[in-house]
């Protein structure tokens, strides 16, 4: 019997509220090798940035395809895999990971919306998909944790769109659906995670604090599940599962090349 198997009363759990905490998911050495290798990374610090309604930047370093870095090899984690196939109730592939920053003071929001709201325009066509937000740093209110709304992929897809200077899911219905729904802070330390549906409401606020807000989110769809026309998501493919000592290889690996001569120095926030 696996270790990362997810009790019943877990998967109900994720089923009714769209969203479940895993505490402790990761070990603190592999969240701290994380931190360092993003923090060093050159690529990160020039990745781009998703501006909020006010013009604040966060920081978001997306990958479709898996890669030789630590990044992707959090992606093959049976830790995530396993869980995520459980309330997906079949066999998943990863569609994309991405690497989050909200500096500290400046770090920008993002407003209310489901991933299949977007991600239905890239001809998924079930929303199968569920993300797996591991926080990096202690993600607290301050420095702008994952907000959601406890029950709302039972919505189901609600339009998404621009409207007025927002982007995101209808402002109208999320409205109606804050008058009923829970707010949920997903406040974290590091190494815990939010698993969450694709069609759970969720945003963040801009990050005020003094702290960075770094997390990873990996995000999987369900393999007999894909996208009639392939856009920038991964390929379907079988996934490997990477026990924790592969992680950490990749990850050490990864760290020396950034320490060797000649290469550029990253974000040290
Ligand atoms: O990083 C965050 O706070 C939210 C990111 C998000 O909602 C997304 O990538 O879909």
């Amino acid at each position: 019997m696996s270790l990362h198997r997810l009790s019943s009363e877990q998967v109900h759990r994720f089923h009714t509220d769209g969203f479940l905490l895993l505490p402790d998911l990761f070990p603190k050495d592999m969240i701290d090798q994380l931190l360092a290798v993003a923090r060093a990374d050159r690529a990160i610090a020039q990745a781009g940035v998703m501006k909020d309604a006010s013009g604040m930047d966060s920081k978001i370093f997306i990958r479709g395809e898996l890669e030789d870095d630590l990044y992707s090899a959090f992606a093959h984690s049976p830790r995530i895999i396993e869980p995520t196939e459980q309330v997906l109730d079949g066999e998943v592939y990863q569609l994309h990971h991405k690497m989050m920053l909200k500096e500290p003071r400046v770090g920008g929001a993002w407003e209310w919306h489901q991933d299949y709201g977007y991600w239905y325009n890239d001809t998924l066509l079930r929303p199968d998909q569920a993300s797996c937000m591991i926080a990096v740093d202690r993600a607290t209110r301050d420095n702008g944790c994952l907000q959601v709304l406890r029950g709302s992929h039972r919505m189901g897809r609600i339009n998404h769109g621009k409207f007025g200077n927002q982007t995101g899911a209808d402002p109208d219905r999320v409205a109606l659906a804050m008058q009923r729904m829970d707010l949920v802070y997903c406040e974290m330390e590091p190494g815990t995670a939010v698993l969450f549906h694709s069609n759970t409401l969720h945003r963040s606020d801009q990050n005020r604090s003094e702290f960075s807000r770094w997390s990873l989110i990996c995000c999987y769809n369900r393999l007999d599940n894909p996208p009639a026309v392939e856009k920038f998501h991964a390929k379907p493919h079988h996934l490997e599962r990477w026990d924790d000592d592969r992680i950490r290889a990749a990850g050490k690996r990864q760290w020396e090349a950034l320490q060797a001569p000649g290469a550029a120095k990253g974000n040290p926030t």
